[in-house]
């Protein structure tokens, strides 16, 4: 008895806290310039970087602790996850056209999502 009570209780704490909360979205690549994310990101959400465009684009993302997550050669019409992973103003750029640039806020995994 006493061992189910405490299996019960293990459960409903595991529940309790559950995954953290991550969104999805998708920022798309055109010619020259990235589209803007319109709702907010969090760390630990997932962007899904789309080149729509005609051209090979090769983006990074500069953390705000300096840190940068490399997304590799995307020739058009490819698509490649990452998963954000330090809250704070991020930049993103191209390797390739250094006048690709696009500042993104990235809110604390903390954050309740936006409604
Ligand atoms: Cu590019």
């Amino acid at each position: 008895m006493r061992v189910i009570r405490t299996l019960i209780i293990a459960c409903v704490v595991v529940l309790s806290c559950g995954p953290a909360y991550s969104a999805e979205h998708t920022l798309v690549m055109h010619h020259m310039e990235l589209e803007e994310v319109t709702a907010p990101v969090r760390a630990g959400d997932v962007i899904i970087f789309d080149n729509r465009s005609d051209m090979t684009h090769n983006l990074y993302v500069i953390y705000s602790d300096g840190t940068v997550d490399n997304l590799d050669t995307q020739v058009p019409g490819m698509q490649r996850k990452l998963t954000l992973r330090v809250a704070g103003p991020a930049v993103i750029k191209c390797w390739i056209h250094p006048i690709i640039r696009l500042e993104m806020e990235i809110g604390s995994q903390d954050t309740p999502p936006a409604p």
